[in-house]
């Protein structure tokens, strides 16, 4: 009697499936739930859902000084993995990151090429979309190429996002919300619309040919 309880006890124990990020399955009509600058990073870190859908469900601030988030030396999802060539060598974020009107605010990375959110948003061979998002207060600064706060390079569809705050290029291909529209030598199937970046373009290496000019 004892162990017929004992293994319906342990019948009735259920395992969760391990789940990811704060919900859903990364499918089309059931994306993985973005809530938290955990799960952001996250995704970062994880290229194999690069081709996954995703939806913010809250505001997330990435400010360094909170726990758990720091100043980014590469763009926090699909960067490029090597800083020595000009290239991009990176996996390319090829699904769909639904902003759903959320903010990210006080996205800071200071680094090489490839700089924003996304290092590059599609690719040859797949698209990818990003929609209804907003970044406040971004802190960008690049040493490299293609800069910019939301996507470095463009091969994918930005829809509906603004961005807010300073991007800083000391290389080529900078801009406010993005650095590069458009993969190098493709401008087909590329889109940007309904967008627009409250934010200071510096070009550091040209105001510093000026200060250099004024100083002699
Ligand atoms: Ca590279």
């Amino acid at each position: 009697m004892r162990t017929s309880f004992l293994t319906l006890t342990i019948c009735l124990i259920t395992i969760p499936a391990y789940a990811k990020y704060s919900g859903g399955t990364g499918e089309p009509n059931d994306p993985y739930q973005i809530a938290t600058a955990e799960d952001l990073m996250l995704l970062g870190e994880t290229p194999e859902d690069y081709d996954k859908h995703f939806v913010l469900t809250a505001d997330i601030d990435l400010d360094p000084n909170l726990p758990g988030r720091k100043v980014f030396d590469r763009a926090v999802i699909a960067p490029d993995t090597n800083d020595a060539t000009t290239w991009f060598e990176g996996t390319a974020f090829t699904g769909v990151f639904e902003g759903n009107r959320h903010t990210i605010s006080n996205l800071t990375i200071t680094g090489a090429g490839y700089l924003g959110l996304f290092g590059q948003l599609g690719s040859w061979l797949h698209q990818a979309e990003v929609q209804d998002l907003m970044l406040l207060d971004a802190s960008i600064i690049g040493s490299g190429n293609y800069i910019g706060s939301l996507v470095g390079v463009n091969g994918g569809e930005v829809a509906r996002c603004h961005s807010d705050g300073t991007v800083t290029g000391f290389g080529d291909q900078v801009g406010g919300l993005v650095g590069q529209n458009g993969l190098p030598s493709r401008g087909i199937g590329v889109k940007l619309s309904w967008h627009f970046a409250y934010i200071a373009v510096i070009f550091e290496a040209i105001f510093k040919y000026f200060q250099r000019s004024f100083a002699r």
